[in-house]
């Protein structure tokens, strides 16, 4: 990274639920106090694939629905690098869907933030695998519930991209359960798109604090599961740390492939013939 190197201005419409979302990773990574220079944000495309231009840190614009393995790539060759997925639901629960169930039975060390607006944004406002078309608040796709199912899964949770002060704490506590070593940390943040899509409202209506239900404990997987889906049922929606095991289960500790294996100079003869053979 250069020293002439300044992050961009996010290119969102005025209200974006993205801004929150870019918010609190900005502030987990200053209160974890990550040096930019060792922290890896990785996007898919989208309007929330942007955020990897605002940051300061490195930065990767994956091919659509191709976040994941990328990410995943990232960590295998460097575990020091603190590792951000990021990108949309069309690009995380549509062409991207199948990364996403490997990545919880994977469970490696790496947070992935999913803006959930039930749109596809940047392409003008087609439906996403999220979008309500009769308006209803509670997903036909629950991420979550998806996650819960897979029993690798170690860290689940869920924010608002209004309800700050919760998205703050959630976005730090992933970021700090993958740091260290402790698994994938999955967190879905509502981020309403104001110009094709404003489910503010209508979600904010909806939203079930878990952290403030002195019934809900996040170590108890099937307890979740059974609040997710009576949550459901009544047409609402849980917020807060639905799911975390930090104790017997660990991300997965892979050991760290020698530097002749990730050296660009090892691989750019073999990578070249692979182009080549597409060349016409
Ligand atoms: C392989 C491929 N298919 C389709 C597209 C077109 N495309 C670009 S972004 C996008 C979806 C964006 O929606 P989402 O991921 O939800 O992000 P948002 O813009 O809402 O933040 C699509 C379909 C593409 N770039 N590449
Ligand atoms: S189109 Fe929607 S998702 Fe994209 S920047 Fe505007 S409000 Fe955000």
């Amino acid at each position: 990274m250069t020293a002439t190197y300044q992050p961009a201005l996010p290119i969102w419409c005025a209200g974006c639920g993205h801004f929150g979302v870019q918010a609190a990773m900005n502030g987990a990574i200053r209160a974890l106090e990550i040096p930019r220079h060792e922290t890896m944000i990785l996007a898919g495309i989208g309007c929330s694939g942007t955020v990897q231009n605002n940051l300061g840190t490195y930065g990767y614009h994956a091919l659509h629905g191709r976040v994941l393995p990328t990410a995943a790539g990232v960590h295998l060759a460097n575990p020091d690098l603190t590792v951000i997925a990021t990108g949309g639901d069309g690009d995380g629960y549509a062409i991207g869907m199948g990364h996403l169930v490997h990545s919880f039975r994977r469970n490696a060390s790496f947070t992935y933030v999913v803006m959930n607006n039930g749109v596809y944004g940047l392409t003008k406002g087609q439906n996403s695998p999220t979008f309500q078309a009769d308006g209803a608040a509670a997903l036909d796709f629950d991420a979550i519930s998806l996650g819960l199912s897979i029993p690798a899964t170690t860290f689940l949770a869920r924010g608002f991209a209004r309800w700050t002060d919760q998205l703050d704490r959630l976005m730090l506590a992933a970021v700090e359960h993958a740091r260290a070593g402790r698994g994938f940390a999955f967190i879905e943040v509502l981020s309403p798109c104001v110009t094709y899509n404003d489910t503010y409202p209508v979600w904010e209506a909806s939203l079930h604090d878990l952290d403030a239900d002195g019934a809900h404990d996040p170590a108890d997987r099937a307890g979740a599961f059974a609040k997710l889906a009576s949550l459901a049922a009544t047409g609402r929606m849980a917020v807060g740390q639905i799911y975390r095991a930090d104790g017997a289960q660990q991300g997965r500790s892979l050991p760290r492939p020698a530097a002749a294996d990730t050296s660009p100079d090892t691989h750019a003869a073999a990578y070249a013939a692979v182009m080549n053979r597409y060349r016409v």
